[in-house]
């Protein structure tokens, strides 16, 4: 067989591919030369072939093509590798190795395989608006269902305010402080956002945005201030101090909270692009909010946000959000992070940088909004009849 003197070169490089479970994934290029020693990687680990389910094949073959008007005989090898079968244990990045006695070259490409869907949402916001605009609280003295959204800095907090606003203002929201610079915490007043419900007056709902976790006792929210809110110490305008907790002298310390002053379920937001970087300090900050929350009974959920960013599947396609493996991974690693069943976390993406409404962001938000909602009620309407102890 000819063969060319030269260091291995690609003519042709691997692209990213996107399969179904149960698919076959085919990865293929070429190179300029020919007797070549073909190696191949997946997630940096040599790639043992499986019987019957992986095929690598490398062809030499012979090409003419037109050099200075002459045609001339050049060898080139086609390399492939073929999976049988893909599962979510295939998805990876590829990497193919070429080597002779005057050099080396490689390529990769990432290869993403989309499981079988684990968990369903009602793709249409017009069935989905409905039953939240509907919704009524089972008890007279509680007039709005307050939430609590918790969680480092620039999670996206106030873009959740902004995205729920958006979904039932029928127009993108953007001007409840959603800040773009990364560092400390933008959002440091205790602030409640309510949501309108187009012109017919206002859901009885009720989203208090805090300044983020940040790390160390000293620095950001204080997590003694955290459960002053849930308990309903605290009224809206406090200014957050980072050295000392509301005291009782406070005029916006409220000392005799009923349930309606409450919180009825805290939204613990965690940016999706972000959480294999959380820190020891901020996870423990984080469960001991969360331990607080269930000593109280109080509801507790994970919106895992700015999964656009942590997703490239995702990011193509929000609708194929519950085929990631990428999200199921990431969902697992919160659950085990901050305590909590996977089935209280939602992934969500906010609106960003998107101008017009977007159904598949509403109803991705409005299915993790209806559950919360409930949750958040049964809790009203557990302690409607049990008397609160205020300390
Ligand atoms: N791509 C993308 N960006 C997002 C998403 N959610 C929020 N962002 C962006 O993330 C940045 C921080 O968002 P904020 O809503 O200000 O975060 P926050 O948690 O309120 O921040 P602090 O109040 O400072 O603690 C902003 O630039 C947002 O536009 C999302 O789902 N996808
Ligand atoms: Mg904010």
């Amino acid at each position: 067989m000819g063969g060319n003197q030269s260091k291995p070169e690609f003519n042709t490089v691997l692209g990213d591919i996107t399969v179904g479970n149960g698919e076959q994934i085919s990865l293929s290029c070429e190179a300029n030369n020919t007797g070549l020693t073909v190696t191949w990687e997946k997630d940096g680990y040599e790639l043992k072939c499986v019987q019957n389910k992986h095929t690598m094949e490398q062809n030499e073959i012979e090409t003419e093509t037109e050099s200075k008007d002459k045609k001339v005989k050049v060898w080139k090898t086609k390399c492939s590798l073929k999976i049988q079968n893909a599962d979510e244990r295939d998805q990876g990045n590829y990497t193919i190795n070429l080597e002779n006695k005057l050099g080396t070259a490689s390529c990769s490409a990432m290869v993403i395989v989309e499981l079988n869907e684990w968990r369903t949402v009602q793709w249409n916001q017009k069935e989905m608006v409905p039953s939240v605009k509907e919704f009524k609280i089972d008890n007279d003295q509680v007039r709005e269902l307050r939430f609590l959204l918790y969680g480092p800095v620039g999670v996206g907090k106030s873009s959740t305010v902004n995205t729920i606003r958006t979904i039932f203002e029928g127009r993108p929201f953007v001007n409840c402080l959603a800040e773009t610079a990364a560092g400390r915490s933008f959002t440091k007043t205790y602030e409640k956002y309510g949501i309108a419900n187009g012109k017919e007056g206002m859901l009885p709902l009720a989203f208090h945005d805090i300044m983020g976790v940040e790390k160390g006792e000293s620095a950001g929210v204080r997590t003694d201030d955290i459960i002053n809110a849930m308990k309903g110490h605290i009224t809206e305008g406090y200014v957050f101090h980072t050295e000392f907790p509301i005291i009782e002298k406070d005029p916006k310390y409220r000392r005799n909270p009923s349930l309606s002053d409450r919180i009825h379920c805290l939204v613990s937001v965690v940016g999706a692009d972000k959480i294999t970087m959380m820190g020891k300090e901020f996870i423990n900050k984080m469960r001991k909010v969360r331990e607080a929350a269930s000593g109280m009974g109080i509801p507790q959920v994970v919106f895992m946000t700015r999964v656009d960013l942590a997703c490239p599947l995702t990011k193509g396609n929000l609708k194929k959000i519950y085929r990631s493996r990428k999200i199921k991974e990431l969902m697992n690693t919160c659950s085990n992070l901050l305590g909590g069943p996977t089935n209280c976390i939602f992934p969500l993406k906010n609106y960003h940088d998107e101008t017009h409404m977007n159904e598949e962001i509403n109803c991705l938000m409005l299915d993790a909004l209806t559950q919360i909602i409930h949750w958040a009620h049964d809790y009203v309407v557990t302690f409607s009849t049990i008397p609160i102890h205020n300390e």
